[in-house]
C-alpha cells in the first residue's frame, strides 16, 4: 500500500481526481477527521458543519434522519463544504439492484449524486452495484462525474459483523474493477494486501481509507458499536478516521474536533516517517 507516502505525495500521483482532491484537502487542512455528524435536524447540522469546518476534511451525513429535510438543507451544507473546504460523504450505504440504486442515487427525494462527493454501497448485491452506481456518476450528461466517488464498505465495526474473508476480498476486487471510480474503502484496516482477492493489482493502486469506530473515551456502546482510538485505527492504515458521537456529544464538540484532528495528524505523521 502506499500508506507510507504522504497525502500531497498522494495528491500528486493518484489517477482519481476527487481522491486527489480529498489528500490535498488533508495537507491544506493538516486534518484526517472526518465528522460523522449524525444530528436530526437541520439547523443542528448547519451549525456543526459550520463550527466544525476549519478542523475536518469531511462531513458524514446520514442524510435521512432529518426530519426537516429540504432543499435548504442541501445549499446550507453546500454553502459550509466551500466556506471550510471540506467534502462531503452521504453514507447511505446502497445495498440492493443496479437499477434500484441508481433511482435512490441520482433524484428521488433526497437528490444525493447532486450534493454527495462520496457515497458507500455494500457489495452483497454483487459487483453489479458498484458498475451501476459508476454508470450513474460517470454518465455523460452527469455535470459532476469527476467530483464524485464511492468506497466499498468491505468490513464494518459492529460486533459480529459478517463484512469478513471472502466477502472483504471480493470488495477489494470490485475496487480494482473500477478505479475511476472507487476511491477505496470503509474498513478497519488498508486491504491492498488482504487474502483470496483474485483481481491483480496495478502499480499505481492507492486505495483510500476510511475508517469509522474511531472514539478516544470509549470502547463502544450498547448496540454493538466497537471502538479505537485515532492512533490504532490510523496504524492499522486508515487514511481517515471517522468520529460522530467521540465529537458532536462531547460536552464541547469543538474542542473535541481539535482533538482528534491532532491526534489523527499526530498519528498520520508518525506513519509516514
Ligand atoms: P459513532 O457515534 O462514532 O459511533 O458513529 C459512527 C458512525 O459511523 C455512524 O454514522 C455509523 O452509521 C457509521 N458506521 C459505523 O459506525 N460502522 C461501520 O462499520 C460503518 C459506518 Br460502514
Amino acid at each position: 500500500s502506499k500508506s507510507h507516502l504522504t497525502y500531497g505525495a498522494r495528491a500528486r500521483t493518484h489517477p482519481n481526481p476527487l481522491a486527489r482532491r480529498l489528500f490535498e484537502v488533508a495537507e491544506a487542512k493538516q486534518s484526517n477527521v472526518t465528522v460523522s455528524a449524525d444530528v436530526t435536524t437541520t439547523q443542528e447540522l448547519l451549525d456543526l458543519a459550520d463550527r466544525l469546518g476549519p478542523y475536518i476534511a469531511v462531513i458524514k451525513t446520514h442524510i435521512d434522519i432529518l426530519s426537516d429535510f429540504s432543499s435548504e438543507t442541501i445549499t446550507g451544507l453546500q454553502a459550509l463544504a466551500s466556506k471550510h473546504n471540506f467534502l462531503i460523504f452521504e453514507d447511505r450505504k446502497f445495498i440492493d439492484i443496479g437499477n434500484t440504486v441508481q433511482k435512490q442515487y441520482h433524484g428521488g427525494a433526497l437528490r444525493i449524486s447532486e450534493w454527495a462527493h462520496i457515497i458507500n454501497c455494500a457489495v452483497l448485491p454483487g459487483e453489479g452495484i458498484v458498475q451501476a452506481l459508476a454508470q450513474t456518476a460517470q454518465a455523460p450528461d452527469f455535470p459532476h462525474g469527476p467530483e464524485r466517488g464511492l468506497l466499498i464498505l468491505a468490513e464494518m465495526t459492529s460486533k459480529g459483523s459478517l463484512a469478513t474473508g471472502a466477502y472483504t476480498a471480493a470488495s477489494v476486487d470490485y475496487a480494482r474493477n473500477y478505479p475511476s471510480f472507487v476511491l477505496g474503502f470503509v474498513s478497519t484496516r488498508s486491504l491492498g494486501e488482504a487474502e483470496g482477492t483474485t483481481v491483480a493489482p496495478s502499480e499505481e493502486e492507492d486505495f483510500v481509507v476510511f475508517t469509522t469506530g474511531v472514539n478516544l473515551s470509549s470502547k463502544g456502546d450498547k448496540l454493538g458499536q466497537q471502538y479505537q482510538t485515532p492512533q490504532s485505527a490510523i496504524g492499522r492504515g486508515a487514511d481517515f478516521i471517522i468520529a460522530g458521537r467521540g465529537i458532536y456529544a462531547a460536552p464541547d464538540a469543538v474542542d473535541a474536533a481539535r482533538q482528534y484532528q491532532q491526534q489523527g495528524w499526530a498519528a498520520y505523521l508518525a506513519r509516514v516517517q
